[in-house]
Protein backbone atom coordinates (compact mmCIF):
# COMPACT_ATOMS: atom_id res chain seq x y z
CA UNK A 1 0.00 0.00 0.00
CA UNK A 2 1.33 3.46 -0.95
CA UNK A 3 1.21 5.67 1.61
CA UNK A 4 1.11 9.48 0.66
CA UNK A 5 1.88 11.79 3.47
CA UNK A 6 0.48 15.42 2.54
CA UNK A 7 0.32 18.50 3.37
CA UNK A 8 3.24 18.52 5.83
CA UNK A 9 4.64 21.75 6.59
CA UNK A 10 7.79 22.88 8.73
CA UNK A 11 7.65 25.85 10.64
CA UNK A 12 11.02 26.66 12.45
CA UNK A 13 10.50 29.22 14.83
CA UNK A 14 13.17 31.96 13.87
CA UNK A 15 15.05 33.51 17.11
CA UNK A 16 17.63 35.61 15.89
CA UNK A 17 19.93 34.10 19.37
CA UNK A 18 23.34 35.61 17.61
CA UNK A 19 21.76 38.85 16.81
CA UNK A 20 21.90 41.55 19.94
CA UNK A 21 22.34 45.27 19.84
CA UNK A 22 20.49 47.95 17.53
CA UNK A 23 18.53 47.07 14.37
CA UNK A 24 16.73 49.44 11.62
CA UNK A 25 12.93 47.85 12.18
CA UNK A 26 11.04 50.43 10.46
CA UNK A 27 10.81 52.68 7.57
CA UNK A 28 9.08 54.65 5.79
CA UNK A 29 10.57 56.77 3.19
CA UNK A 30 7.67 59.94 2.28
CA UNK A 31 4.38 60.22 4.07
CA UNK A 32 2.01 63.02 5.16
CA UNK A 33 4.11 64.29 8.73
CA UNK A 34 7.18 63.19 7.43
CA UNK A 35 9.81 60.28 6.46
CA UNK A 36 10.90 58.16 9.46
CA UNK A 37 13.37 55.03 10.65
CA UNK A 38 12.89 52.84 13.45
CA UNK A 39 16.13 51.77 15.28
CA UNK A 40 15.33 49.22 17.83
CA UNK A 41 17.51 47.73 20.60
CA UNK A 42 16.69 44.20 20.55
CA UNK A 43 19.53 42.83 22.58
CA UNK A 44 19.24 42.15 26.78
CA UNK A 45 21.78 45.20 27.90
CA UNK A 46 21.75 49.06 27.23
CA UNK A 47 23.41 50.23 24.32
CA UNK A 48 25.14 53.45 24.74
CA UNK A 49 24.60 55.59 21.14
CA UNK A 50 26.73 58.41 22.09
CA UNK A 51 28.50 59.18 19.09
CA UNK A 52 26.65 56.97 16.34
CA UNK A 53 25.28 57.90 13.11
CA UNK A 54 22.95 57.53 10.03
CA UNK A 55 23.77 58.09 6.11
CA UNK A 56 21.80 57.34 3.35
CA UNK A 57 23.00 55.83 0.02
CA UNK A 58 26.35 58.14 0.49
CA UNK A 59 27.63 55.79 2.70
CA UNK A 60 29.30 58.23 5.14
CA UNK A 61 29.81 57.52 8.89
CA UNK A 62 28.96 60.83 10.92
CA UNK A 63 26.57 61.92 8.52
CA UNK A 64 23.99 62.30 10.94
CA UNK A 65 25.30 62.13 14.62
CA UNK A 66 22.63 60.13 16.88
CA UNK A 67 24.16 61.01 19.84
CA UNK A 68 20.87 62.54 21.86
CA UNK A 69 19.54 58.76 21.47
CA UNK A 70 22.18 58.30 24.79
CA UNK A 71 21.86 54.73 26.09
CA UNK A 72 19.54 52.41 24.55
CA UNK A 73 17.30 50.09 26.90
CA UNK A 74 17.06 46.31 25.95
CA UNK A 75 13.26 46.60 24.01
CA UNK A 76 13.41 50.55 23.34
CA UNK A 77 12.69 52.05 19.30
CA UNK A 78 14.15 55.56 18.68
CA UNK A 79 12.67 57.15 16.04
CA UNK A 80 14.85 59.58 13.27
CA UNK A 81 12.27 61.50 11.03
CA UNK A 82 12.53 64.86 8.76
CA UNK A 83 9.67 65.99 10.59
CA UNK A 84 9.99 68.49 13.81
CA UNK A 85 10.31 65.74 16.59
CA UNK A 86 7.34 67.69 18.50
CA UNK A 87 5.22 67.59 15.24
CA UNK A 88 5.77 64.06 14.74
CA UNK A 89 5.14 63.51 18.55
CA UNK A 90 1.77 64.35 18.35
CA UNK A 91 0.88 63.13 14.92
CA UNK A 92 1.64 59.76 16.17
CA UNK A 93 0.29 60.29 19.25
CA UNK A 94 3.73 59.28 21.11
CA UNK A 95 4.41 59.52 24.40
CA UNK A 96 7.58 62.06 26.03
CA UNK A 97 9.47 58.55 26.79
CA UNK A 98 9.88 57.93 22.91
CA UNK A 99 13.07 59.09 21.53
CA UNK A 100 12.91 61.00 18.57
CA UNK A 101 15.16 62.76 16.72
CA UNK A 102 13.76 65.50 14.24
CA UNK A 103 14.90 67.45 11.31
CA UNK A 104 16.48 65.28 9.45
CA UNK A 105 17.47 66.73 5.82
CA UNK A 106 18.71 64.22 4.04
CA UNK A 107 15.24 62.86 2.08
CA UNK A 108 15.05 59.16 1.79
CA UNK A 109 14.02 58.63 -1.57
CA UNK A 110 11.55 55.90 -3.48
CA UNK A 111 15.00 53.68 -3.90
CA UNK A 112 17.67 54.40 -1.15
CA UNK A 113 19.60 53.20 1.69
CA UNK A 114 19.44 53.19 6.11
CA UNK A 115 23.09 53.24 7.01
CA UNK A 116 23.68 53.02 11.00
CA UNK A 117 27.32 53.55 12.19
CA UNK A 118 28.69 53.19 15.12
CA UNK A 119 30.71 55.49 17.69
CA UNK A 120 33.92 53.85 15.29
CA UNK A 121 32.01 54.49 12.39
CA UNK A 122 31.62 50.66 11.83
CA UNK A 123 28.64 49.84 9.54
CA UNK A 124 26.26 48.60 12.36
CA UNK A 125 22.86 47.85 10.33
CA UNK A 126 22.11 48.14 6.67
CA UNK A 127 18.87 48.50 4.59
CA UNK A 128 19.15 48.95 0.72
CA UNK A 129 15.74 49.15 -0.35
CA UNK A 130 13.28 50.16 -3.93
CA UNK A 131 10.01 48.55 -4.01
CA UNK A 132 10.52 49.39 -8.15
CA UNK A 133 14.20 47.99 -7.80
CA UNK A 134 14.79 45.32 -5.67
CA UNK A 135 11.05 44.87 -4.87
CA UNK A 136 9.36 45.53 -1.13
CA UNK A 137 6.57 47.45 -0.28
CA UNK A 138 6.42 51.32 -1.39
CA UNK A 139 6.89 52.74 1.86
CA UNK A 140 4.34 55.85 1.06
CA UNK A 141 2.59 56.82 3.47
CA UNK A 142 2.76 53.03 4.98
CA UNK A 143 5.71 51.96 6.59
CA UNK A 144 7.93 49.37 6.20
CA UNK A 145 8.64 46.29 8.90
CA UNK A 146 11.58 44.04 9.17
CA UNK A 147 10.82 40.42 10.43
CA UNK A 148 12.31 39.57 13.46
CA UNK A 149 14.53 36.82 11.50
CA UNK A 150 15.30 39.49 8.63
CA UNK A 151 16.78 42.02 11.04
CA UNK A 152 20.37 42.80 10.12
CA UNK A 153 20.09 41.27 6.99
CA UNK A 154 19.50 43.67 4.74
CA UNK A 155 16.43 41.86 2.99
CA UNK A 156 14.38 45.01 2.26
CA UNK A 157 12.07 42.77 -0.34
CA UNK A 158 11.37 40.80 2.75
CA UNK A 159 9.54 43.78 4.98
CA UNK A 160 6.06 43.89 5.55
CA UNK A 161 3.93 46.81 4.66
CA UNK A 162 2.01 48.25 7.80
CA UNK A 163 -1.51 47.95 7.16
CA UNK A 164 -4.14 49.73 10.09
CA UNK A 165 -4.47 46.69 13.17
CA UNK A 166 -1.63 44.68 11.94
CA UNK A 167 0.31 41.89 14.02
CA UNK A 168 2.44 44.82 14.00
CA UNK A 169 0.45 47.38 16.06
CA UNK A 170 0.02 49.64 13.33
CA UNK A 171 -2.21 52.61 13.53
CA UNK A 172 -3.07 55.65 11.22
CA UNK A 173 -1.37 58.96 12.39
CA UNK A 174 -3.62 62.09 12.51
CA UNK A 175 -2.24 63.06 9.03
CA UNK A 176 -3.16 59.63 7.60
CA UNK A 177 0.03 57.78 7.34
CA UNK A 178 0.39 54.24 8.80
CA UNK A 179 3.01 52.82 10.38
CA UNK A 180 4.08 51.97 14.21
CA UNK A 181 7.05 54.22 15.29
CA UNK A 182 8.53 53.89 18.90
CA UNK A 183 7.52 50.34 19.46
CA UNK A 184 8.85 47.09 17.76
CA UNK A 185 6.23 44.56 17.33
CA UNK A 186 7.88 41.48 18.11
CA UNK A 187 8.08 40.87 21.71
CA UNK A 188 11.49 40.71 23.15
CA UNK A 189 11.83 37.26 24.58
CA UNK A 190 13.23 36.63 28.17
CA UNK A 191 17.09 35.18 28.11
CA UNK A 192 15.74 31.97 29.48
CA UNK A 193 13.37 31.77 26.84
CA UNK A 194 15.39 32.50 24.50
CA UNK A 195 17.46 29.43 25.06
CA UNK A 196 14.50 27.11 25.09
CA UNK A 197 13.74 28.42 22.03
CA UNK A 198 17.47 27.99 20.27
CA UNK A 199 17.13 24.38 20.20
CA UNK A 200 15.26 25.21 17.64
CA UNK A 201 11.56 24.40 18.29
CA UNK A 202 9.60 23.44 15.53
CA UNK A 203 6.28 22.62 14.85
CA UNK A 204 4.92 20.28 12.30
CA UNK A 205 1.59 21.14 10.95
CA UNK A 206 -1.00 19.41 8.79
CA UNK A 207 0.74 16.03 9.27
CA UNK A 208 -1.71 13.50 7.33
CA UNK A 209 -1.61 9.96 5.83
CA UNK A 210 -3.76 9.03 3.46
CA UNK A 211 -3.87 5.10 1.90
CA1 LIG B 1 11.54 61.18 1.58
CA1 LIG C 1 18.68 60.19 -0.06
CA1 LIG D 1 7.83 50.05 14.96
Amino acid sequence: MKRVLAGMMLLAVAVPLSKAGIFITEWMYDGTGGEFVEFTNIGSTAVDMTGWSFDDDSRTPGSVNLTVFGLLAPGESAILTEANAAAFRTAWNLGAQIKIIGNLTHNLGRRDEINLYDSQGNLVDRLTYGDDTIGGPRTQNYSGNILAENLGRNLAAAAVRSAVGDSFGSYASSGGAVGNPGYYYAAIPEPATMGILGFGLAMIVGLRRRG
